[in-house]
């Protein structure tokens, strides 16, 4: 799989996570890495999620940089030229997700600058990095769980104002218009972040549709079709330092879990 890794730069940590991390990142500046498929949505970003059940690392990439994503996610990295000793991972510390949840990060792109870390049911720490930024006007499993974090944000532990960025129209489409995602969560009758095969479907529904019928309605290619704007907007974000191309070698990762 070929991700793109969005650099979200921690502006300020939650008071869990600022106790631990305190003193143990020697000056570098601190980045959740989001792993996406989708980078032209990037300019509807509304939050970030991380799995109450993973554990993270913070990762130095180099002198003046770390990164935060799951250890299996910063090995990979460390044979992509994104850390500057190859092979080898330099951990600084481990955290849980849970920690996280509430820092203040910036999304690259996104209409709203800065935005919270989440907390999701379902990120698998087997995929990326663990760290998944949330576009819930193209993505129902990011739609379904930012409506379950408002319904019950005492449950799940969270500010509600951390969870009140509202969706943002980024493409259209001739059977969805400009918020997909809302649309197929009503149309299959979608609950909550628990009907994890309804999401599947529509999941997949909603990559077919952006892909091959999808226009983009905001940001630099606006007007252009999202076959055409997609490697445009990576390839901006990349050249400006906001996101770097992460491959997943399935077959090393097959051969090193088994
Ligand atoms: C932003 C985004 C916007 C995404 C969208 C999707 C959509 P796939 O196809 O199954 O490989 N993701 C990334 N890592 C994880 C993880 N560890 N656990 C759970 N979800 C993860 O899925 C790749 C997509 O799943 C990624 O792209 C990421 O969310 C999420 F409008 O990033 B995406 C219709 C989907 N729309």
């Amino acid at each position: 799989q070929e991700y793109t890794g969005i650099k979200m730069e921690v502006v300020q940590w939650s008071e869990a996570a600022a106790k631990e991390i305190e003193g143990k990142v020697g000056g570098r500046k601190v980045y959740l890495v989001a792993a996406t498929l989708r980078p032209e949505t990037m300019y509807g970003q509304t939050n970030c999620f991380v799995g109450t059940q993973i554990k993270y690392g913070v990762f130095a990439a180099n002198d003046k940089e770390a990164y935060v994503c799951t250890y299996r996610g910063a090995r990979n990295m460390t044979f992509q030229g994104i850390f500057d000793v190859r092979g080898q991972v330099n951990q600084l510390l481990e955290i849980d997700g849970t920690k996280i949840v509430g820092t203040k990060i910036k999304a690259p792109f996104s209409v709203y600058p800065e935005v919270y870390v989440l907390p999701m049911d379902n990120v698998l720490a087997t995929k990326g990095t663990g760290v998944v930024t949330s576009v819930p006007s193209d993505s129902p499993d990011d739609y379904a769980t930012l409506m379950d974090l408002r319904k019950k944000a005492e449950f799940y532990k969270i500010q509600p104002e951390w969870a009140a960025f509202e969706p943002v129209p980024v493409l259209s489409t001739p059977t969805y218009g400009d918020m997909t995602a809302p649309a197929l969560v009503k149309q299959l009758k979608i609950q909550s972040q628990k009907d994890i095969k309804q999401l599947a479907e529509a999941k997949e529904i909603a990559y077919k549709e952006g892909f091959y019928s999808g226009t983009m309605v905001i940001g630099e290619f606006k007007g252009q079709s999202v076959q055409e704007a997609k490697a445009k907007v990576r390839d901006s974000m990349v050249s400006q330092g906001l996101a770097f191309a992460y491959a997943e070698p399935e077959g090393l990762v097959i051969s090193r879990s088994s």
